[in-house]
């Protein structure tokens, strides 16, 4: 079988929900992926900040391998050994009282959103069903009902409503819009993106994410941070926060929580909040298991050992500026932080950001555009400054292929 019958045998029998590069994986290691004809690529999408410790880190496949090999689910319904170890583990290094444990970044988002309501009737005195959240315009959190609901993306949102309510939306990076709904004594949580993934790396004014959390404190509001895509290294600190200093009410973990080996989310809060939440009233059946606690230990160990934000926080740099450095009448701004960072492509002879990563595929560099006029560029995190000169090379004889 050749690159075109994996494509179309996946278009005949797997739902249309996704349009993919026609590219077709079969291995990883480290930075590179390796598709079916046997080309190797630069993998600069890393399964959305999932894989910041590279393809199939040896430690943490073999912690997988270990534990898959001694006991793999219990369900809640009963203690396991290796899930308070994570629990431990997660709460001393994040600095919380307690976790969460769940599956998917969706699901963590949805574990906020109910732990934040709870909270907001349980303790602060908020009337039953009248419980707001805020979330911002342009915000990506996942993809179920409740996460669309809040979404203002009419392609992830239309036709499929009825939408759950108790939601206000907000511009992102306002504060004064921010301000003004805070006044509603309703309010219960702020949910906030450090950085937005989707909207395409989209940054907000250094400042905002300090004086948004001091707005919520001075309201009795929970700050709620999704860090699913922004935390474990990606932008340079261990969580996306960190930047300003910024200990959210409650913490929203995903993706590279397991280096990409696994599913594995996580929602850390101190007690006041976390045990508003009743035996029964939430969980999963596969959220803390054991392959997942044992995963995720490594993941983070892994972060640490490799100094993994310190290597994004100094190769970013480089990148941006390497980026802005190419002279291309298509590469308009390019922004982000640490080594989440995106180009903003003004379309030539109609050729677009899709036609760009198309082209650098066949030049060895696979990434994906998003809005069309967008490309994001987040390598694993493990990538050395050598290696992304290697890739920068890429880029610019890519985008001198359409001058
Ligand atoms: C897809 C984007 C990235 C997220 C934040 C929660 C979730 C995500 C901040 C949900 C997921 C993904 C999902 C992926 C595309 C992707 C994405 F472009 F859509 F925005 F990464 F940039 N919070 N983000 O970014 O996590 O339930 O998927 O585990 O294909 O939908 P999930």
């Amino acid at each position: 079988m050749n690159t075109q019958d994996f494509i179309k045998r996946e278009e005949k029998y797997g739902a249309h929900n996704y349009h993919p590069l026609p590219v077709v994986l079969e291995k990883g290691k480290g930075i590179y992926v390796w598709d079916v004809e046997g080309k190797k690529y630069f993998d600069f999408l890393s399964a959305y900040s999932a894989v910041n410790q590279g393809h199939c880190h040896p430690k943490i496949i073999a912690a997988m391998q270990d534990q898959a090999n001694q006991l793999t689910l219990t369900s809640r319904a009963f203690y396991a050994s290796a899930l308070g170890e994570y629990e431990e583990y997660l709460c001393k290094y994040f600095g919380y009282d307690k976790v969460l444990p769940m599956n998917t970044g969706a699901e963590g988002d949805e574990t906020a959103i109910k732990l934040c309501r709870k909270w907001a009737y349980t303790k602060k005195g908020v009337p039953e069903n009248q419980a707001k959240i805020i979330v911002c315009a342009e915000n990506f959190h996942g993809r179920t009902i409740t996460i669309i609901s809040m979404s203002t993306d009419p392609v992830a949102k239309k036709d499929f409503g009825p939408y759950t309510p108790g939601f206000i939306t907000i511009p992102y990076n306002d504060l004064d819009a921010l301000e003004k709904e805070l006044e509603d004594s309703n309010v219960a949580g702020f949910l906030v993106e450090p950085i937005q993934g989707e909207a395409g790396v989209f940054v907000p004014d250094e400042g905002y994410l300090k004086k948004a959390y001091d707005l919520c404190k001075a309201k009795n509001v929970l700050f709620i941070a999704d860090e699913v895509q922004t935390g474990i290294a990606r932008t340079g600190k261990l969580l996306a926060s960190d930047h300003e200093g910024v200990h959210p009410d409650i913490l929203i973990l995903g993706k590279a929580l397991s280096g990409g080996a696994y599913p594995v989310s996580a929602v850390l809060a101190n007690d006041e909040i976390m045990l508003c939440i009743k035996p029964g009233e939430h969980g999963s059946t596969f959220g803390g298991n054991p392959v997942a606690a044992k995963v995720a230990i490594a993941a983070l160990e892994v972060v640490k050992e490799e100094k993994l934000a310190e290597n994004a926080e100094k190769l970013g740099k480089i990148f941006r500026k390497k980026l802005s450095d190419i002279k291309s009448d298509m590469i308009g701004i390019v922004r982000g932080k640490g080594l989440l960072n995106a180009v903003v492509v003004t379309p030539k002879n109609g050729k677009t950001a899709w036609d760009v990563c198309v082209a650098m595929k066949e030049n060895g560099l696979i990434a994906k555009p998003t809005h069309d006029h967008i490309i994001r560029f987040a390598p694993p995190l493990v990538i050395t400054e050598n290696e992304q000169y290697e890739a920068i090379e890429i880029i610019k004889k890519t985008f001198k292929e359409f001058e």
